[in-house]
């Protein structure tokens, strides 16, 4: 895949960039990856369990499509793949949870099984795109904005019914893991904030909170793979894949006391950085809800568009969704600066422009031509000046020599 965009021969300085910073936060909490693992993480023992719900236990319940205000809020655009679940992005693509694998050889979506043929790892995030053999009937639209949190969402997992109470002095603080049914169910949550795992590693994480309504869900082993989806001015929006939970937990100051579960606060208990050996305790004076973590798809949806459409033009503004990703712009909308910037400093054609430091599967190639129909390598002086996250910007300098009509682009290639 190539993409090229050309620079007007025109002065002016490089437009003012729009990117979010990214800050770099350790990640404080200890991450349960939803499948059962071994002692390091993400070592894969698919394992389906499913969304637990604060106000029942029904194991039927919210296993059919919601209605009312909940009505086409992501359900539609659910399939099946092996124990796990996945969610239709474009015609030929769902995107599922990375640390799954290869759960099965079929997509299964609205009754029809699809070819599993092509897989897309992220390589900074806990996503995975899979292309199938045919044309699914519908697929979800992205959330695309950084601005989930504190917004009310839609989760559905595939899964199983509440364990048994876990109690402290007497009190119900939540339950644990239980029988694995592989039914898909729905709740409902609020991002609570965004959690970060470096700059690019991002999650939307909820609470399991005791006030929260009776269709307050958590998560739990086998939900990986599943969505979360909030809704966007009434049209409901993927913003998350179903990745981690809060755990394991310790009831005691022993590894035998290991147990996972969605709790409602976790004070009282304990948690182990090293299996069970060494132990602290939860001890905050306010109940501290543990919670689940959802693959934010905001900040990796250029990604996503650059894989399942790169080509396309999705906000019809003449870049295509390659180069919105290649340059960090925005798929969904004309941007106002961000592109590269020709001009003529003490009479050398210069080129400023942007690259992702963390698309490490694009090449960018500077070229120039003096004809506009035949392009070389422009072989200048390149330096980097300035480096912000995951944006490096680079000035390219032409001798000043180059006089006449000289034209520089970047060339994006996709390996
Ligand atoms: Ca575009
Ligand atoms: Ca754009």
């Amino acid at each position: 895949m190539q993409s090229a965009i050309r620079v007007a021969l025109r002065r002016g300085n490089m437009g003012s960039a729009t990117f979010a910073r990214h800050t770099c936060r350790r990640f404080a909490q200890r991450l349960r990856p939803l499948v059962l693992v071994g002692a390091l993480a993400f070592v894969c023992q698919p394992k389906a369990v499913a969304v637990l719900l604060l106000g029942t236990g029904d194991p039927a319940a919210n296993t059919n499509a919601p209605t009312g205000d909940l009505a086409g809020s992501g359900w539609q655009y659910q399939g099946r793949f092996g124990d796990f679940m996945g969610t239709a992005i474009a015609p030929s693509f769902f995107i599922t949870a990375k640390h799954v694998g290869w759960a099965g050889p079929v997509f299964t979506f609205h009754g029809v099984d699809y070819d599993v043929v092509e897989r897309f790892d992220d390589r900074w995030t806990d996503l995975t795109i899979w292309r199938v053999s045919g044309i699914l009937p519908t697929f979800a639209p992205l959330y695309p904005r950084e601005d989930e949190a504190g917004q009310h969402l839609v989760v559905i997992g595939r899964g199983s019914e509440r364990g048994s109470d876990v109690l402290k002095e007497g009190v119900l603080r939540g339950w644990t893991w239980g029988a694995q049914t592989h039914l898909q169910r729905w709740g409902e949550n609020a991002v609570s904030r965004i959690a970060y795992a470096g700059t690019e590693k991002q999650f939307l994480y909820a609470a399991f909170d005791a006030a929260g309504g009776p269709n307050e869900a958590h998560l739990s082993a086998g939900d990986s793979g599943g969505a979360v989806f909030l809704n966007d001015g009434g049209t409901w929006k993927l913003a998350g894949i179903n990745s981690a939970v809060d755990g394991p937990f310790y009831a005691a100051e022993t590894r035998e006391s290991r147990f996972d579960g969605a709790l409602t606060d976790v004070n009282g208990f304990y948690a182990s950085n090293d299996g069970g050996r060494s132990f602290y305790p939860y001890a905050s004076a306010a109940p501290r809800p543990s919670g689940f973590f959802a693959a934010r798809i905001s900040s990796r949806r250029q990604w996503i568009y650059s894989v399942v459409d790169p080509a396309g033009d999705l906000d019809r503004d003449g870049i295509s969704n390659l180069l919105e990703y290649a340059f960090d712009l925005a798929p969904e909308q004309p941007d106002a600066g961000g592109l590269p910037q020709f001009s003529i400093e003490n009479g050398a054609p210069t080129l400023i422009y942007r690259q992702m430091t963390t698309a490490r599967e694009l090449r960018y190639t500077v070229e120039k031509s003096t004809d506009l129909r035949t392009w070389e390598p422009a072989n200048a002086e390149e330096e980097s000046i300035d480096w912000v996250d995951y944006l490096e910007t680079f000035k390219v300098t032409l001798p000043a020599a180059s006089s006449g009509r000289v034209s520089l682009r970047v060339v994006v290639t996709k390996q």
